[in-house]
């Protein structure tokens, strides 16, 4: 609360105020709301301050001053100048302020969007709703409102009490969750390195908040799942330090009066080429930096055969740990970070120790190196000349050396019901052995999050979700390749779902429910998902197919790709070899094929992962979505720093703009007459009533409740997101009174 508001070190000499009060008049304010923000942090409650409503504004300057502290007393975030003004009975006024929501704006062009962002973000105001979806731009750089202090603030308060923020839409989703008992899911979308993980975690760290985390060792618990997971599934790339590599679902488990009592994780499409290459410039997964500064004392080195001097080829490319104290203290930090995780969600050391091995396993299979013996009878034959990595690695994975010398060097292969022995060339040999390491670090990561869901699952099965979907952003490198279309295909689902949701459901809605809407155009991104999905003749399929070739070669595939693939969204461009051009939602990404049929057909098959996702969104259709949308406001990740253009591009693809129509115009939540009658009848009938669940006594309860602006629908009340808030609002000022009214009958308030 001292951070929240500081008192300011040199008050004003032109501040005037009434001799009454002995102390300074900024003094005095500080202490007042430092003592009711305990109390009820709101900034209604701050409006409604006997303080403030006496402070009159005769002259600009003493407005002018009491605006400025109020920014200054760490509303600074929170509020800026516009939302302080002092009406005309002289009462200070904070209000929200118009712009924090573009649905309000008057002018819709871009042009307008954008420099309402630039502003808000100048002045630090990251988040912007249009209507209930969040724009959260990157700040990069650490702002002081995800204090706890700020969770009080945003808990269950109505929207417009104050400016938008992270903690906004986590409460909408819980509040969604309570009050309609129905599941729940944020989507969170942006390209990479836009802010999507943190504003998971932001979001993560409000619900274990609101969760009544009576019970603290779960709240930690269920707080480092993150930071344990992304250690393992994220890396430093040539966009974002902590890229996520792997797409994450995660869900929070509550009770039906929304306790938290566990949660679960699922995963998808874990990079794993990154194990044994990583582009310039890019890093191995985390984890092995960090064990590798962690493990480092001599003894441990030893206990894990780390190999000791020259750092393990996994990693040589960028082993700053190796050379460099200072980043190897970080990782070192970091390291005992991942320890205390896996120790406070209950890992055993066992089990640690294990995953250690393993890991160490992975960077030792990966010295093992292979000459080629060329004797009379094979000249394809191969063998570890240097067998320290080999006896390492198989101590550590508990095998004979000569037993993986074995599985490495040669292969069985079952022809006419009988098993032949071949022996592996080196070339191939060294495939098995990278084939390998992917595979382990592929199992090490499932095996992590199969555990963590064990240990987080809550001891009853009935109870509500809050799911939080991360995925790894659109990516456009410089050489994009296997990894790339698989990640820029799974956001293009996502904006698919997006889309679906936003527009195409909600006119489905409109139409069958013989409510006017005027038709909402937007940019439709199925032809392009169908051509990638579309069987047996799009691009996944027929990568599966001439993944199955023995023969086939990268020329093969780009040919066959040209041969089929018949659309706009698809070109084979003229001077570059081997590449192939897609025109995404997001933009148009050139795709090199090198590596493509060995890492499609080393992975599961394409279109076996696509369909998992497609599983995930089906199930997210199930809950209440909401959606953030994370910008990245320029490439250099800089404080401060708007590029324009930068951001009007993304605004263009996600769709901002037609979203802010359609929610301007729309009606998001619909709500059978039955179920509104029942849930608010409260509002316009007596407690022991119970009302007809009859369109005529819904609109009885809006016309009681004086909304304007709704409309009805043949079986549904469509009401903007506005008035469900200002209904539970009512409908909790109407339950207090009651619970009051009753205890007094009941004798149980004397
Ligand atoms: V990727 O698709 O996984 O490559 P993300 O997840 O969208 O990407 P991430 O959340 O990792 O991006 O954010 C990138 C960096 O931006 C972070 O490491 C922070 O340095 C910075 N960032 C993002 N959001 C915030 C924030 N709310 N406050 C401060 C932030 N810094
Ligand atoms: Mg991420």
């Amino acid at each position: 609360v001292k951070a929240l508001f500081k008192i300011p070190r040199n008050p004003s000499p032109t501040l005037r105020h009434p001799e009454e009060w002995s102390r300074s008049f900024s003094h005095f304010i500080s202490q007042c709301l430092i003592k009711d923000f305990e109390a009820r942090p709101s900034v209604t409650h701050l409006l409604e301050h006997p303080f403030i409503k006496q402070a009159h504004g005769k002259d600009i300057a003493l407005r002018q001053q009491l605006a400025a502290l109020i920014q200054e007393q760490h509303l600074v975030s929170l509020t800026s100048y516009r939302h302080v003004r002092i009406n005309t009975r002289k009462t200070l006024i904070i209000e929200s302020c118009p712009d924090d929501d573009l649905v309000n704006l008057e002018f819709l062009d871009e042009e307008t969007i954008i420099s309402h962002l630039h502003k808000r973000y100048d002045e630090l105001q990251v988040y912007t709703y249009v209507g209930d979806i969040l724009i959260a731009l990157n700040p990069f750089q650490n702002l002081s409102i995800y204090s706890p202090q700020f969770s009080k603030l945003y808990h269950g308060v109505k929207r417009a009490d104050n400016p938008p923020h992270i903690f906004a839409t986590a409460d909408a989703a819980y509040q969604g969750m309570v009050t309609f008992c129905k599941d729940q899911c944020i989507i969170i979308s942006g390209e990479s390195g836009a802010g999507k993980t943190e504003s998971a975690h932001l979001i993560v760290q409000h619900l274990t908040f609101l969760g009544k985390a009576n019970n603290r060792t779960l709240r930690e618990k269920i707080l480092q799942v993150n930071p344990l997971v992304e250690a393992f599934g994220n890396a430093c790339t040539a966009i974002n330090d902590n890229s996520s590599r792997f797409g994450k679902y995660l869900e929070m488990k509550f009770t039906s009066t929304g306790a938290v009592i566990g949660a679960k994780i699922s995963e998808y499409l874990l990079e794993k080429s990154r194990v044994i290459k990583q582009a310039p410039g890019e890093e191995n997964f985390h984890i092995f930096y960090y064990i590798y500064a962690g493990l480092y004392h001599q003894d441990e080195l030893k206990t894990y055969s780390l190999p000791d001097g020259t750092p393990p080829r996994f990693v040589i490319q960028h082993c700053k740990v190796m050379q460099d104290i200072v980043s190897r203290k970080q990782y070192k930090e970091q390291f005992d970070a991942i320890q205390e995780c896996f120790r406070n969600i209950g890992f055993t050391e066992e089990e640690v120790d294990s995953v250690y091995k393993i890991l160490s396993a992975i960077l030792n299979t990966g010295n093992i190196e292979f000459a080629s013996i060329t004797s009379q009878h094979q000249t394809d034959k191969s063998e570890v000349p240097n067998s320290e990595a080999l006896e390492n690695a198989a101590s550590l994975l508990s095998i004979g050396p000569e037993e993986l010398q074995e599985a490495l060097t040669s292969q069985c292969v079952v022809t006419r019901g009988e098993t032949i022995i071949r022996t592996n060339t080196v070339d191939k040999a060294a495939d098995v052995r990278d084939a390998m390491s992917k595979a382990l670090y592929g199992r090490l990561f499932s095996w992590i999050v199969n555990r963590i869901n064990s240990l987080l699952q809550p001891d009853m099965n009935s109870g509500m979700n809050v799911g939080i979907l991360d995925i790894f952003g659109f990516e456009n490198f410089q050489k994009n390749s296997f990894e790339q279309l698989c990640i820029n295909i799974a956001n293009e689902q996502i904006q698919f779902y997006f889309n679906q949701h936003i527009f195409a459901l909600e006119q489905m809605e409109y139409q069958s429910e013989e409510v006017d809407a005027s038709l909402v155009e937007y940019e439709d991104n199925r032809p392009i998902l169908d051509m990638f999905l579309q069987k047996p003749m799009g691009l996944l399929s027929l990568l599966d197919e001439e993944s199955r070739f023995p023969q086939a070669t990268d020329q093969t595939l780009v040919d066959k790709f040209e041969d089929n693939l018949r659309c706009k969204y698809f070109w084979i461009p003229k001077r570059v070899e081997l590449c192939f051009g897609i025109q995404h939602y997001a933009g148009q990404v050139m795709y090199n094929v090198n590596g493509f049929l060995e890492k499609n057909r080393d992975t599961l098959p394409a279109d076996i992962v696509v369909y998992s996702l497609m599983d995930l969104l089906s199930k997210m259709v199930v809950g209440q979505p909401h959606f953030v949308r994370c910008i990245k406001p320029n490439d250099d990740r800089q404080a401060l720093l708007f590029c324009k253009e930068r951001v009007m591009v993304q605004l263009r693809y996600t769709g901002i703009l037609e979203t802010v129509n359609i929610r301007r115009q729309g009606y998001s939540h619909r709500i059978l007459f039955e179920d509104f009658v029942n849930r608010y009848y409260y509002l316009a009938f007596r407690a022991h009533e119970m009302p007809e669940t009859s369109k005529e006594n819904a609109v009885a309860i809006l016309e009681r409740a004086k909304l304007k602006d709704w409309v009805l629908g043949k079986t549904k009340v469509f009401l903007k997101y506005y008035h469900v808030e200002q209904l539970n609002l009512l409908l909790r000022e109407v339950i207090a009174r009651v619970v009051v009214m009753q205890a007094y009958t009941k004798g149980w308030l004397g």
